[in-house]
């Protein structure tokens, strides 16, 4: 079936007033720039590479990739042979269908872009999974969505558990010396001579993309399934919140294992016609100032644990490098501190922008944009298109400044579609039929802003007042002795809970009873004497979720001997 292309406009999108965008947005008006505006079919990698290759942009370059000495450049042109041939591969050398699922685990590199992008032109439904991942994790994932196949490296090939897998069928490997056999297939040997041209399947909008895992409080991992219609969602946030226009360099720093490296490490910049960046290898400080300045990045999307890292390494690593070329700098994942935001002022005389958003919810959803004037500790407003409230345990909305369930009005088009394999675990998710609530603590002001109070399971309640840990921490984190900090709440027969905090000092201090209490009288100074944790432990470091986020859930483990539950995305 052939269909036609719709030109690339530019289209205008600036915001003007907050008030006047919301009022005149209708998803309806979004979605007229993608092709089933024309065709009623639509596929998410002929968006976001195709139109463009076939547009004034096809020279502009998508893909810019640097890791150690490792530096490639691909235009929208030489992305779409790219990936077509991947689809080929792909095609021709497994039994994949529309709607079957397929793994990808491997370190970023062009060659996840390239097969990530090759897979959806297939119709077949993408499962990212960390390079950091063993075993019992990929296991998990595997035998619930009945994966069919997988892409990966020979050094990561033997934590795949075949003899478990009955319904895995091909290994696509990515590397050097591969010798193939009924299930393992050298993918590079098959790139070079695979036709560059492909036609790719037109799909619903409805139909699957992308499944995400991610962990909840408890229980195993859940599948998050994403549709097409995402699209629409992330490309006009890409426009209004990460502000990104045709000159701009982009860098999200997320790996696409977590949902943000695929709505803003690939879908958004690129459904844009934006040029992304992608640094391969770990985090480091030098290694990311230089990025910025070799590249002349201009908008920058991380997070609030990266900010932390680079602000605890101090001013001198900066000076090597020029970041003049940063005009817009946002965060995602975590409460962003004051802290933080006070450092990014000083460092990159701006304010960095919050973000929330999950997994979920499938792209941005609350933002500090464009025209909103921002509020210090707020994240922001809904973006246009997306209704907000707070909602109590039954799901009646609150009036301003109380606090209770962060809720999203059911319906926006990046939503999730269904949690694998679990559709009771998915109503869950809504009270009334109505309302999504996101399991975040969170009030709203009599303007229209959130404030994040933290995840509603974490929530401490301490001789009657109600803390939020994230305020503790982020008091913790402004004491000049802590670089990392986790606040839970212990069980206390006296007061219900009390506050308990789990410390990583900057080098150079010393874990000592006084340095303890140094810190508990400046949190009391600074927040209020039942803020102040009762118990402080030193830790040379805290566990967190590969995307940043403290994991409160194994400090309480840790405290009260209980097993910790699932860890599979937990750093290491
Ligand atoms: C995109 C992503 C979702 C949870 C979410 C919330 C926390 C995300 C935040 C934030 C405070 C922000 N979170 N953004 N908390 N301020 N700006 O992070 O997805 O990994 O599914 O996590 O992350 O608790 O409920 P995911």
């Amino acid at each position: 079936m052939e269909f036609k292309t719709l030109p690339v406009v530019q289209g205008d999108y600036q915001l003007r007033d907050y008030d006047e965008t919301v009022a005149a947005f209708s998803w309806a008006d979004a979605e007229k720039q993608f092709s089933w505006h024309e065709s009623g079919k639509v596929n998410i990698a002929h968006e976001a590479v195709d139109r463009h290759a076939e547009s004034y942009r096809k020279n502009k370059v998508a893909l810019y990739y640097k890791d150690g000495n490792r530096k490639e450049a691909y235009t929208y042109y030489q992305m779409k042979r790219m990936t077509n041939k991947s689809a080929n591969v792909l095609r021709n050398h497994s039994t994949l269908e529309r709607g079957d699922r397929l793994f990808i685990f491997m370190p970023r590199s062009p060659e996840l872009y390239f097969s990530l992008i090759g897979t959806l032109k297939l119709g077949v439904i993408v499962g990212p999974l960390f390079e950091a991942f063993m075993e019992g994790a990929i296991f998990d994932r595997l035998s619930d969505s009945e994966a069919k196949a997988i892409i990966t490296t020979p050094e990561l090939v033997d934590r795949i558990p075949v003899d478990k897998l009955p319904h895995l069928k091909t290994i696509f490997l990515i590397g050097e010396n591969i010798v193939e056999d009924g299930m393992i297939v050298d993918f590079n040997k098959h790139m070079k001579n695979a036709s560059h041209s492909f036609q790719v399947e037109w799909m619903d909008k409805e139909d699957p993309t992308l499944l995400h895992y991610t962990s909840g409080s408890t229980g195993k991992p859940k599948g998050v399934l994403h549709v097409q219609e995402a699209m629409v969602q992330q490309l006009q946030t890409t426009r209004w919140v990460l502000d990104l226009n045709d000159e701009d360099i982009f860098w999200c720093t997320a790996d696409p294992g977590w949902v943000t490296g695929t709505a803003y490490g690939i879908f958004g910049p690129m459904l844009a016609g934006g040029t992304m960046l992608v640094v391969g290898g770990r985090f480091s400080t030098e290694g990311w100032y230089e990025a910025i300045e070799e590249y002349g990045v201009t908008v920058w999307y991380s997070a609030p644990t990266a900010f932390r890292m680079l602000m605890g390494a101090g001013e001198g690593p900066m000076k090597n490098n020029d970041l003049s070329s940063l005009r817009h700098i946002l965060s995602v994942g975590e409460p962003l501190n004051p802290e933080v935001i006070r450092w990014g002022m000083d460092a990159f005389k701006q304010r960095i922008h919050d973000t929330w958003w999950m997994t979920e919810t499938g792209a941005q959803t609350i933002c500090n944009f464009g025209c909103l004037p921002i509020k210090p500790g707020s994240m922001g407003k809904p973006v246009p298109g997306i209704e907000a409230v707070i909602v109590d345990d039954q799901g009646n909305i609150l009036p301003p400044n109380q606090m209770g369930n962060l809720a999203i009005k059911k319906g926006w088009p990046a939503m999730m579609r269904q949690i694998w394999n679990n559709p009771e675990k998915y109503d869950s998710y809504f009270v009334n039929g109505e309302w999504y609530v996101s399991g975040d603590s969170a009030y709203m002001d009599e303007d229209g802003y959130f404030f994040f109070q933290g995840r509603v399971d974490d929530v401490i309640m301490t001789s009657g007042e109600r803390v939020g840990p994230f305020e503790v921490e982020s008091k913790l984190l402004e004491h000049p002795a802590v670089v990392e900090a986790g606040v839970i709440g212990k069980p206390d027969p006296v007061r219900g809970e009390i506050i308990k905090a789990f410390v990583a000092l900057h080098e150079g201090y010393e874990p000592t009873d006084e340095l303890k209490e140094e810190i508990r009288q400046f949190v009391k100074k600074g927040l209020a004497a039942h803020s102040a944790p009762r118990e402080i432990e030193f830790k040379d470091s805290l566990p967190k979720t590969r995307s940043g986020k403290i994991m409160r859930r194994v400090l309480k483990a840790w405290e009260l001997d209980l097993p910790a539950g699932d860890l599979s995305t937990m750093e290491v």
